[in-house]
């Protein structure tokens, strides 16, 4: 009798944070999938897609047939694309990998042909409010087995700046999760003063064999992109991610015409359509897209393929607001492809570890999944159930004039 899908289950928790989780269920009981569908502030309307819109088209279904049902909900149903219906596709893409590889006894990257590496190489976030903290954070990185580090320093007069909580840690969860959207003041003048400062400050301080890596978070217009990269020219940065915002791919065209720093984008983009004339005129050196936001690693993989030709390397968006079951998806896609970059990551709080076992594990600057079967993570399903869903938004950037800023 041949397996089939009998259930889809959409469970949202929030034992640190929200976190929208897909399990598969087939008509073998011991044989299920979890995926990742989280979206920051947007997370009951990906499980209402789920629930409401893609679960029925799943029902009866072979699980095997990944590609057959990635296309179906993609484009079979007509409407396609956007940040919601692309996460709702993403869970049930990890899922049914996550299937495919208990089912054939093999880790997810030894589906997709092996390994070409024995490791991610890894970077991670560092940040403070001023030179000092930044310093001190990434020496502490550095300390931990990172050699790439992504910084990022309070804009003076700001009331936070991409990355930067107002406290001398690392950011994530540092806002309400009750509150409405948190209001980030930015201009662009003091932040273009200081992060070329800050760079030329840690060159000094650590010298230059440790890469280092900036994340403009969308916040520049293109010329501003362009002067900021050529000030960082000097100081070798690894790349120089988000330089301005995601819509029109022909901005990218003069920011490279002035500089010959790395530019990584994608974490903003739905499908590959939404990069593909960046990676095929060369106009970005890594694509960042995130698997849980572009339909999981169906699609992904074929983002490295197209890359590869153009040598665009991979960096895949590891954020600290996606699940572990999308970190373990990105080291499985990194360990099996020619192009990887490199793989952004984070620690999970021990209590979103405790609900979601099976994040990627790091030593020495690298990171690794194990060789269990599927994609090597689970869900506590019970302890799961008691963090309930709480509203939380990502913050809302203006400028000091009060006018909506760009993030
Ligand atoms: C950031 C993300 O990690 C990054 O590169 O751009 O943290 C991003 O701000 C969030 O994932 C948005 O939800
Ligand atoms: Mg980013």
């Amino acid at each position: 009798m041949a397996l089939t899908i009998t259930n889809v289950k959409v469970l949202v928790t929030c034992p640190d944070r929200n976190y929208v989780l897909v399990k598969i269920e087939t008509s073998d009981p011991g044989v299920y999938g979890w995926g990742d569908a989280t979206l920051n502030g947007r997370e009951l309307a990906v499980a209402a897609a789920l629930e409401q819109h893609i679960a029925p088209l799943l029902i009866g279904r072979d699980p095997d047939r990944i590609e057959d049902l990635w296309q179906m909900i993609y484009r079979g149903t007509y409407w396609r694309g956007g940040p919601v219906l692309m996460t709702a596709l993403a869970g049930v893409d990890l899922a049914l990998w996550d299937i495919k590889g208990k089912r054939a006894g093999m880790p997810v990257y030894s589906l997709l042909g092996g390994r070409t590496r024995d490791g991610a190489l890894a970077y991670t976030h560092c940040s403070g409010r001023d030179f000092a903290e930044v310093e001190d954070s990434v020496r502490a990185a550095m300390a931990r087995g990172f050699k790439a580090i992504r910084v990022q320093v309070l804009v003076p007069g700001m009331s936070g700046t991409y990355g930067v909580s107002n406290q001398p840690a690392e950011r994530y969860s540092s806002f309400d999760m009750e509150a409405l959207p948190l209001v980030e003041r930015f201009e662009p003048s003091p932040y273009l003063r200081v992060i070329p400062k800050l760079v030329e400050h840690l060159r000094v301080a650590l010298g230059d064999e440790i890469e280092l890596l900036h994340d403009v978070h969308e916040r520049l217009t293109p010329i501003q992109a362009a002067r900021l990269a050529k000030e960082l020219e000097a100081y070798h940065l690894f790349f120089l991610e988000d330089p301005i915002r995601p819509e029109n791919k022909e901005s990218f065209r003069l920011i490279r015409q002035h500089t010959t720093i790395p530019i990584a984008m994608g974490e903003l983009f739905h499908t590959r359509w939404d990069g593909l004339p960046l990676i095929t005129e060369q106009l970005i050196d890594f694509i960042r897209c995130d698997l849980g936001h572009i339909g999981g690693i169906s699609e992904a993989r074929k983002i490295a393929a197209i890359a590869e030709s153009f040598y665009v390397q991979t960096a895949w968006h590891g954020p600290g607001d996606i699940a572990p079951m999308t970190h373990a998806a990105n080291v499985h896609v990194d360990l099996s492809i020619a192009n990887f970059g490199i793989q952004e990551m984070v620690f999970f709080p021990e209590v979103a570890q405790e609900v979601m076992p099976g994040a990627p594990t790091f030593a020495d600057g690298y990171l690794n999944v194990t060789d269990a079967p599927g994609l090597g993570t689970d869900v506590n399903e019970a302890l799961a159930a008691t963090y309930p869903y709480k509203r939380a938004y990502l913050p809302v950037v203006r400028r000091v004039d009060g006018s909506v800023g760009d993030w």
